[in-house]
């Protein structure tokens, strides 16, 4: 085993992103390999027993998976050339709502924007894909694996909540979001300051594999969101960079008390956006738990990606997503830090989650914890 990390994902693959513009950002060695190189499909795939990605193997050969599990662990090991989690409590708060939201509360404008563009986009994709395909098999074969995931990514554009009904609503709710993040972005260059906080990595999954890089949505970001595009790039660039700052030389990022109205909106959008989703998906969630009742191997049991749909209303309609515990996953990173913080702090963010609308993202918690357990996730108690 060599020295260098090895990193099995796609430049397609949506989560993968966040663990490359990490490792490249702090200058960690890393080899990347799709996930369809055959050590994956030998080695890793059947110790995880999950076909996922992102993975990362060691140089000591432990083998993580999950992109915030491994932003996490690299950052325990002291990899990080600068802090990942702002230590200003409500500018952490603030952070690690942007996890949440950005890993998973843009998905509908990225699904929509691959999967419903097939003149712009598909063999750009087909091309993309080879990386999970077993190359030795040929064209064919690759064809048909494109068929089978490509079919698999619709259906999951669906569940999310991309109907013909919610086309204009996702187009018009993503071209929002894009010119509320270009004005913050006039006045920083990351979403906290002039470095990157695990907010920005959370916003980087779905703006960049889908958002940046297919050309539909590509071609849209740079002609309508020069700004965010930048932000895009300076991510994702493989050379160290240094931005001459903006706002607090100290610390690089916002105060507390500083933060721009341009963040507050930023943060209402999501409040509007995602508050009523994720409210519904704790009930759903609740209503579950207590259908299984005390089967406890049904609760024990590792879960897959969703356990059902809920319906709640989004922008003046009613409509329907499915249920991930994953997301409760990134919501205790939350609550977690607002537990832990002094009375005063909490005061603070609360203030700051209120005035924007987003008290449902520090009260609105399912009955129990989400745990991830042999590359799953499972009911805590
Ligand atoms: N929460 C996971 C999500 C990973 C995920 O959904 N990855 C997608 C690719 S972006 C995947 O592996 N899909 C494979 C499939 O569904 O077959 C993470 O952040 O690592």
């Amino acid at each position: 085993m060599g020295k260098d990390y090895i990193l099995y994902g796609m430049q397609a693959s949506l989560f993968t992103g966040k663990a490359r513009a990490y490792m490249r950002r702090n200058r960690i060695p890393v080899i990347e390999r799709g996930a369809g190189h055959p050590e994956f499909m030998s080695r890793v795939y059947p110790h995880m027993q999950r076909f996922i990605m992102p993975v990362i193997e060691t140089p000591g050969g432990e083998i993580i998976q999950d992109g915030t599990d491994i932003l996490e662990y690299l950052e325990g090991q002291g990899l990080g050339r600068e802090p990942l989690f702002p230590e200003n409590p409500v500018v952490k708060a603030v952070s690690l709502l942007f996890q949440l939201f950005g890993n998973e509360g843009l998905l509908r404008p990225a699904m929509h924007y691959r999967w419903n563009f097939d003149d712009d986009n598909l063999d750009f994709l087909k091309v993309s894909f080879r990386d999970v395909m077993p190359l030795e098999f040929g064209v064919k074969a690759n064809d048909a694996g494109f068929e089978n995931a490509s079919g698999r990514m619709r259906k999951a554009a669906k569940a999310f909540g991309v109907f013909d009904k919610t086309i204009p609503l996702v187009e018009e709710s993503y071209a929002e979001f894009l010119s509320l993040f270009s004005n913050h972005l006039a006045g920083s260059y990351y979403l906290l300051g002039d470095r990157p906080t695990i907010g920005d990595y959370g916003l980087f999954n779905p703006l960049y594999a889908h958002l940046a890089r297919d050309p539909k949505p590509a071609f849209l970001m740079k002609t309508s969101a020069p700004l965010v595009w930048n932000w895009v790039e300076r991510m994702n660039r493989p050379e160290a960079t240094e931005e001459h700052t903006l706002v607090d030389p100290q610390t690089g990022l916002y105060e507390g008390d500083a933060i721009p109205e341009t963040l507050t909106d930023l943060m209402t959008y999501i409040g509007q956006e995602y508050a009523a989703e994720f409210s519904a998906h704790v009930d759903f969630t609740d209503n579950w738990l207590e259908e299984q009742g005390d089967n406890p191997e049904k609760v024990k049991a590792p879960l897959g990606r969703g356990i059902g749909f809920s319906a709640f209303e989004w922008r003046g309609i009613e409509m329907s997503s499915v249920v991930m515990p994953y997301r409760f996953y990134l919501a205790q990173k939350l609550w977690d830090h607002f537990d832990a913080c002094s009375e005063e702090d909490q005061t603070s963010i609360r203030n700051l989650f209120s005035q924007t609308g987003l008290d449902v993202f520090l009260d609105k918690r399912p009955s129990r914890r989400v745990l991830r357990k042999d590359y799953h996730e499972v009911w805590g108690d």
